[in-house]
């Protein structure tokens, strides 16, 4: 059943989604650049560059989705502007994000932090209004606060992504653990739910990015939810191309990538 619920994101069992709601979650000066401050321009590379899925906030949803490719809106955010252990709250109905056009809902959990209570009592509830409505919702589960000294050792992001299947999630979105070997555990620990590797700030170069999508690959992941790593690339075609090789034709990443300087998608 959970499965079916992500089927409008899935091929043959994998899965690449594009996140832009980083103007939200760090601020327009942190990531953008003149190209990828337009909306547009990323959810035309989300359709150019075949993607499964664009992740919106509301906000942006409604004045810039176009179709094309199947919508997940984040219903919680908060800005980066605000210190200590940090709170996401809910920002957009699940009725309302279905009123947009989205076919999957997502939520951000920070596990471990002082205020994770309220975050899991929130999207316990908006994980069964998605339900209801034959709608996956799709956790963002971020170990984050001052309990949390490391938020990529295998203990923690196994912790995160078993903590999504506890609370109900359809499909997990957790940071790489930098191994296969110990991503593997975090997988083996969602019990069957779909995982997806979060992008991260970009690598220093596109060959270290494909690997560690190979990693979670190769640790039988469903695939990956990327932001910068795509829309903040230099030509963010080829890499969504490149990562519709190593996702769905299941080939090995081998050698550099060459980077022309164009950023039309
Ligand atoms: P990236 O690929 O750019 O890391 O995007 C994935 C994402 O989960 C976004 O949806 C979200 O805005 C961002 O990461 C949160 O990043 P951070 O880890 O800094 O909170």
């Amino acid at each position: 059943m959970k499965q079916e619920r992500m089927s409008a994101f899935v091929k043959d069992g994998r899965s690449m989604l594009l996140a832009y709601d980083q103007g939200l979650e760090h601020g327009p000066s942190t990531d953008f650049n003149d190209t990828n401050i337009d909306p547009s321009f990323v959810m035309e590379l989300a359709v150019k560059g075949r993607f499964d899925g664009v992740i919106f906030q509301k906000g942006v949803a409604e004045r810039f989705y176009t179709g094309g490719v199947p919508l997940i809106v984040k219903v919680n955010g908060k800005s980066a502007l605000v210190k200590g252990d940090p709170i996401s709250r809910q920002v957009c109905s699940v009725e309302y994000a279905v009123s947009l056009g989205a076919k999957g809902i997502g939520y951000t959990i920070y596990l471990g932090s002082e205020h994770e209570a309220e975050m899991f009592a929130e999207f316990g509830l908006i994980q069964e209004q998605a339900h209801e409505r034959g709608l996956p919702a799709i956790a963002w589960v971020y170990p984050r606060g001052a309990a949390i000294t490391n938020d990529t050792t295998k203990e923690v992001v196994s912790y995160a992504a078993r903590s999504a299947l506890e609370l109900g999630a359809d499909a997990a979105k957790i940071k790489y653990t930098g191994d296969p070997v110990s991503f593997s555990w975090a997988v083996k620990a969602g019990a069957g739910m779909k995982v997806f590797m979060s992008g991260g700030p970009k690598a220093p170069t596109d060959e270290a990015f494909l690997k560690q999508v190979q990693g979670a690959m190769d640790a039988g992941a469903t695939g990956l939810a990327v932001g910068r790593n795509a829309w903040q690339n230099a030509d963010p075609l080829q890499m969504a191309a490149e990562l519709r090789k190593v996702i769905h034709e299941r080939l090995k990443v081998e050698k550099p990538l060459s980077t022309p300087g164009s950023q039309t998608p």
